[in-house]
């Protein structure tokens, strides 16, 4: 579902469709009725402070670049972006639904240069769906961490306003038709086309984001933008 905010925010339809880190592909939590007091907690270990000082924090909406390792719980690793040909750091804007909960929370307040072990358990990552054919089910997930960069991001639009067009802090099936085929429009989908793929988009969308079931998503259960500023 992820796909389909972000792509409202660069109006490219493959962003974020596909992903080569699993913790990018933004899988929820989709147990119903969760109350979050029940469930284990994130745990963040510093590895490392940062040498110097540090002039900045990471915070929601900054667009961070950071080396890490996954690891299941066995100690196995499933991914990492050192040990790609390249080692490339991985880079993605804070607090918008990009990278699982585990990684939204576990990154914030972060310096330059600082290292950090995250324990994410199952719901902050991938939940009961898992994530393709690396994260199975109900996985928890440890992370090393090192951030390499912190820039300001880019602003980021109020999706979920953008849909409620009756203003009544949920969204219809209806109105999430509706902002699909303007977003199709936009990047010049003929509106048939457009029409076909939205009703696959909008299945999906139900069912991980109506949490509850009720057939339409309100604030809470809504992982995309939703606020003005961040
Ligand atoms: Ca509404
Ligand atoms: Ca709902």
């Amino acid at each position: 579902m992820l796909c389909v905010w972000i792509y409202s925010v660069t109006g490219n339809p493959t962003a974020g469709a596909t992903t080569e880190n699993p913790a990018q592909s933004g899988a929820e939590n989709t147990i119903v009725n969760t109350n979050e007091d029940y469930l284990p907690k994130l745990k963040v270990e510093v590895l490392k402070e940062p040498l110097g000082s540090c002039e900045r924090k990471s915070k929601k909406s900054d667009l961070i670049t950071l080396h890490y390792v996954g690891y299941f719980e066995n100690g196995t690793k499933f991914d990492s972006s050192v040990d790609k040909q390249e080692a490339k750091p991985f880079s993605f804007q804070l607090g918008i639904g990009q990278v699982i909960k585990g990684w939204e929370q576990g990154l914030l307040d972060m310096c330059v240069g600082e290292r950090r072990k995250l324990f994410v358990p199952s719901h902050l990552a991938y939940g009961g769906h898992g994530s393709g054919d690396i994260i199975p089910p109900n996985a928890n997930l440890i992370f090393e961490t090192e951030l390499v960069q912190v820039v300001d991001g880019p602003k980021v639009p109020n999706v979920f306003k953008m849909i409620d067009i009756n203003s009544d802090s949920h969204l219809s099936i209806d109105e999430m038709a509706m902002y699909l085929t303007r977003q199709a429009m936009g990047n010049g989908i003929p509106v048939d086309l457009a029409a076909k793929q939205n009703q696959k988009i909008l299945q999906d969308l139900f069912k991980y984001e109506d949490k509850d079931k009720d057939g339409k998503i309100s604030f809470d259960e809504f992982s995309g933008p939703k606020h003005d500023e961040l």
